[in-house]
């Protein structure tokens, strides 16, 4: 981990996967030091045992806060699908086993809804603040139907092969600032903005 000093104005975004940061970093108040794993220099892989979204987002963050005492959120999403009863879910990331990669997920899921007729489908999220001794949550859920190909390449994970409700294009052919109006993570995050805009000073 790289020497930092940390201030209260510190806020450590709990994840490896970029396509998140991205996402949600032009969202946060500018007098908020936003830092990501990578920025920190945090590489290792934080475990996720829990059964629902909320228990690892919570996982990620109380990890990633018990190490540096830094003020810290993370973000665990996934995709769930009413045929598949629910799955991939949290095993949205690793679906089809190692080394997890999101086209082979993806054509592992298409595989398996072959035959289906009912596509619906959801995307959610849940993320967790930890902010001094306070623990807050803040969800968002976005419903769908799941293509029979990919349409699209923007975006990243499932986003080609998801069309949310009443839209003609996947999230895949959205540009990031549509995405984020209507998407599980956009909503999520609207909340966790209004938040820290008023509590964290
Ligand atoms: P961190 O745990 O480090 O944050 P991760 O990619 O492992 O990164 P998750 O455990 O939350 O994150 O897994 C979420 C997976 O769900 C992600 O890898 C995608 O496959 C899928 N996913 C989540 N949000 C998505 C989105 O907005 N568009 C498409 N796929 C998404």
């Amino acid at each position: 981990m790289k020497n930092i000093t940390i201030t209260k104005l510190d806020l450590i975004f709990a994840t490896h996967n970029q396509n998140k940061v991205n996402e949600i970093k032009n969202y946060i108040p500018k007098n908020i030091n936003l830092m990501s794993l990578d920025d920190i220099g945090y590489k290792d892989k934080i475990k996720e045992t829990g059964k629902s979204f909320y228990e690892n987002a919570l996982i990620k963050a109380r990890h990633i806060n018990n190490k540096f005492g830094i003020n810290c959120f993370s973000d665990d999403s996934g995709l769930e699908v009413d045929c598949l009863n629910g799955e991939p879910g949290v095993f949205s990331a690793r679906y089809a086993g190692k080394p997890y990669d999101s086209e082979k997920n993806i054509d592992f899921l298409l595989n398996k809804m072959k035959n289906s007729k009912n596509r619906n489908a959801n995307f959610k999220t849940c993320i967790v603040l930890i902010h001094g001794n306070d623990v807050k949550f803040f969800e968002g859920k976005v419903e769908g139907k799941i293509l029979n190909k990919r349409k699209g390449t923007k975006g990243f994970g499932y986003d080609s092969i998801f069309m949310p409700k009443g839209f003609k294009n996947s999230f895949g052919e959205l540009s990031m600032t549509k995405k984020n109006k209507i998407s599980h993570r956009g909503i999520a995050l609207k909340n966790l903005i209004n938040y820290l805009t008023h509590n964290f000073h």
